[in-house]
């Protein structure tokens, strides 16, 4: 079954064979979305689990999201809807001292493909840039991604940098990431928290008042 085997890939790291398995599913007509969240998602989870039981190390799990990024590359071009219409812009980034990037890549894109155009400052955004950006691309979103607990007071600074810079009151404040909980997001003033990348979109379309 080729989910399992994309699903192998990614677990093991192999790129190499993760990008022929994709292929090869997507020629059978697998659905994309299928190869996303039935082996890519679920095998970069497991990584995290063994991971934390010490099983996996830093490197192997650099491996594992290196195959996955090759599963992505294939993936991106056939989510993205055909018919793309913008229905706001979105500042994006993985905040200070954060390099992971995985998720926030799969919330752009998704975000992408329901229509919002966005900028994506990339990794280790300092709250200075942000405010930069807001300044520059005038977006109806900013959305900011953090995946380790070390890094989550980045997203409190950032909001206060837009407060400081008068900026707070033009841009709704989107926040996500495996630790972040809605109760983060209230508690540092953001308006809106997604646990995952297609309520991100949906909750970006409610920022916008599009739904
Ligand atoms: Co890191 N890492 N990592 N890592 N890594 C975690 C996050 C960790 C939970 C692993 C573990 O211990 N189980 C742990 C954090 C612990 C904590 O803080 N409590 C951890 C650690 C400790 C570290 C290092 C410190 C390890 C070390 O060096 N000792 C180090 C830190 C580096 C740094 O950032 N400064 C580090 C490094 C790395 C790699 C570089 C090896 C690699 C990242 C590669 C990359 O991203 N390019 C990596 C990886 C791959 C992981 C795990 C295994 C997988 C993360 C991932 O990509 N998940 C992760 C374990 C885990 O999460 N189970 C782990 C798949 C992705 C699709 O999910 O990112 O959650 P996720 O995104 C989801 C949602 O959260 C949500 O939607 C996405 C799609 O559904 N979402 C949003 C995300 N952003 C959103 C924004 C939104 C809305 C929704 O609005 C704006």
């Amino acid at each position: 079954m080729s989910l399992e085997a994309i699903y192998e890939a990614v677990l093991s790291g192999d790129a190499g064979t993760t990008e022929a398995k994709v292929k090869a599913a997507l020629e059978a007509n697998t659905p994309p979305e299928d190869v996303l969240y039935k082996s890519c998602i679920p095998a970069m989870e497991e990584v995290g689990r063994l991971f934390e039981e010490g099983e996996k190390f830093v490197p192997e799990m650099l491996i594992s999201a290196r195959a996955m990024q090759a599963a992505m590359r294939l993936l991106k071009p056939l989510l993205l809807q055909a018919d793309i219409k913008t229905l706001g812009k979105v500042v994006m980034g993985t905040v200070a001292g954060d390099l992971h990037d995985i998720g926030k890549n799969l919330v752009s894109m998704m975000l992408e493909g329901s229509g919002f155009e966005v900028i994506d400052l990339g990794t280790d955004v300092s709250p200075q840039r942000f405010v930069d950006a807001v300044r520059e691309h005038q977006p109806q979103v900013i959305g900011m991604s953090a995946l380790l607990t070390t890094t989550m007071p980045s997203m409190r600074a950032t909001v206060e940098a837009l407060k400081e810079a008068g900026l707070r009151e033009g841009v709704r404040v989107m926040i996500g990431g495996a630790p972040i909980t809605q109760d983060f997001a209230d508690k540092i003033g953001a308006d809106g928290f997604a646990p995952d990348a297609s309520s991100a979109t949906r909750r970006a379309k409610a920022l916008v008042g599009t739904t």
